[in-house]
C-alpha cells in the first residue's frame, strides 16, 4: 500500500520536509478553507500541489471534499451545491487528483468527549464516553425529546455527572463536540446544531440513504468518467447521536450503497477505527466483500469499553496492533486484494492508506497539536503498520 499521511495545509504544524524522515510516500489533504457546498477550482487546488512539491511530495488523495448538509437533507440549495461538487471534481480530475474521500454523516463528523484520555503506559488517547455525550445531548444542547435516545441508568448518571462539572469542564465537552475535530467539515455552536437539528425532522435512514444514492447517481457516473475513486468515510462512531440516522455504519451499508450506483467509481474507504467499534465488524471480511471497490484505507484500532448501552459503546483508540480490530488480518486481506488487482493488470492497483490518528506520546505531551493527528504517535502507528505491510 502507498504510505500516506494526513496533512492539514499550511497551517498543520508538521513540516512536510520532516515527512521523508519517517517514510511517509504520500499526502492526503484538502482545501479546508473553502466551505461544503463551494466549488474548488485549478487555481487553488494547483496552488496546494506547488506547496506539496516543494516538500517532495504529490497530492494523492483528497479528504475530504465535503458534502453540504443541504445535500445531505435535499433542501432547495442541494442543487447548486451539486452542481459545485462536479465542478470541483473536474477541477481535481484536471489536476491529476483521482482518489476523493467524503463522508454522509449528518451535522457531526468524527465525534469523541475526551481528546486526551491519560493511557497506563504515560501517554493519552482519544475517547467515546456515551454518559459524557448525554451530558452534552441533555444539558448543554438541551435537545428536545433526548431522554428517549438514552437508557434510564445513562440518564441518571449524565444528570449527577453534569451537577459536578465545572463551567471549565462544560465547556471543554462542548467544544470537543461541536467546535470540529481536525478535518470536520464543520465547526458549529449550539445554536447552529439545534437549528440544523430541525431540517432533519422527518428523515429516516430510509431517506438519508436515499438522499446519499441520489447525490451517487448524480456525481458518481461523472467521476468515472474523469478516472475518479470516491470513497465514502464510515460513520465515527458507527451509530446514532442526537436521534439522527447514521447510514453508513456497517458492511451491509456499504453493500447497499455500493450496489445501488454500480460503478468503480463509487467506493468505500475503509476505516478499521471507525468501523471497529462495533462487536461485528470484521476486517479481512470487509475487505473481501467489498474488494475492488475499496479505494482509500485508514488504519486505526479502537478498543471498547465496559458500557450501559451496548449499541452505543464507550470506546478508546488504542495502539494501533492493540485494540479489538484484527489489523493483522485487515492488511493481509488488502495486500491481497493489491496483489489481485496487479494481476489483472490494474495499473492503479497499489490502495493509498494512512495511519489514522495516534495517541500522544512522548514529545507529542503538552504540544496541544491538532488533536488525533500527533508526530510521534502517528510515526508509531505506520511503523507498525509497514512492518504488517512487508511481512504480508
Ligand atoms: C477523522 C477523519 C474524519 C474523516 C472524514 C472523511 O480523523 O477520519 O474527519 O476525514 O469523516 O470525510
Amino acid at each position: 500500500m502507498k504510505q500516506c499521511w494526513r496533512w492539514f495545509g499550511p497551517d498543520d504544524p508538521i513540516s512536510l520536509s520532516d515527512l521523508h524522515q519517517i517514510g511517509v510516500q504520500g499526502i492526503v489533504s484538502a482545501l479546508h478553507h473553502i466551505p461544503a457546498g463551494q466549488p474548488w477550482d485549478v487555481t487553488a487546488i494547483s496552488k496546494r500541489q506547488r506547496l506539496l512539491k516543494l516538500g517532495g511530495y504529490d497530492w494523492d488523495v483528497v479528504e475530504s471534499l465535503p458534502i453540504s448538509e443541504a445535500i445531505k437533507t435535499q433542501r432547495p440549495e442541494a442543487f447548486n451545491h451539486i452542481a459545485a461538487y462536479k465542478e470541483s471534481l473536474r477541477a481535481l480530475a484536471n489536476c491529476g487528483i483521482n482518489v476523493v474521500c467524503y463522508n454522509f454523516m449528518p451535522i457531526l463528523d468524527w465525534t469523541r468527549t475526551n481528546l486526551r484520555a491519560p493511557q497506563p503506559h504515560g501517554g493519552t488517547a482519544m475517547l467515546f464516553d456515551l454518559v459524557d455525550f448525554a451530558v452534552f445531548d441533555l444539558y448543554i444542547l438541551q435537545r428536545i425529546g433526548a431522554n428517549n435516545g438514552y437508557p434510564k441508568l445513562v440518564q441518571t448518571k449524565a444528570k449527577n455527572r453534569f451537577a459536578k462539572m465545572t463551567d471549565a469542564a462544560k465547556m471543554t465537552l462542548k467544544n470537543n463536540i461541536t467546535a470540529g475535530l481536525p478535518g470536520a467539515n464543520d465547526v458549529w455552536s449550539v445554536q447552529d446544531v439545534r437549528a440544523l437539528l430541525t431540517t432533519y425532522q422527518g428523515i429516516t435512514s430510509k431517506q438519508l440513504r436515499a438522499n446519499l444514492i441520489d447525490f451517487l447517481s448524480e456525481v458518481a457516473p461523472l467521476a468515472q468518467n474523469l478516472g475518479i475513486r470516491l470513497c465514502c468515510h464510515p460513520d465515527d462512531p458507527p451509530f446514532s447521536l442526537l436521534g439522527l440516522p447514521r447510514v453508513m455504519s456497517t458492511s451491509d451499508d456499504y453493500s447497499a450503497v455500493l450496489d445501488a450506483v454500480d460503478l468503480p467509481a463509487n467506493g468505500a474507504t475503509l476505516c478499521t477505527g471507525s468501523l471497529g467499534v462495533a462487536q461485528e465488524f470484521d476486517g479481512p471480511r470487509f475487505v473481501e466483500r467489498h474488494a475492488d471497490r475499496i479505494h482509500f484505507a485508514h488504519l486505526r484500532n479502537t478498543k471498547r469499553l465496559p458500557s450501559l448501552d451496548t449499541n452505543s459503546p464507550n470506546f478508546y483508540e488504542a495502539p494501533h496492533l492493540e485494540g479489538d480490530t484484527n489489523m493483522v488480518g485487515t492488511i493481509r486481506a488488502l495486500m491481497a486484494e493489491q496483489r489481485r488487482r496487479k494481476a489483472s493488470g490494474r495499473d492503479d492497483w497499489q490502495i493509498p492508506m494512512r495511519p489514522d490518528h495516534g495517541q500522544e506520546l512522548l514529545g507529542d505531551l503538552g504540544r496541544h497539536g491538532m488533536p488525533g493527528y500527533p508526530l510521534i504517535g502517528r510515526m508509531r502507528g505506520l511503523a507498525e503498520l509497514r512492518g504488517i505491510m512487508a511481512a504480508s
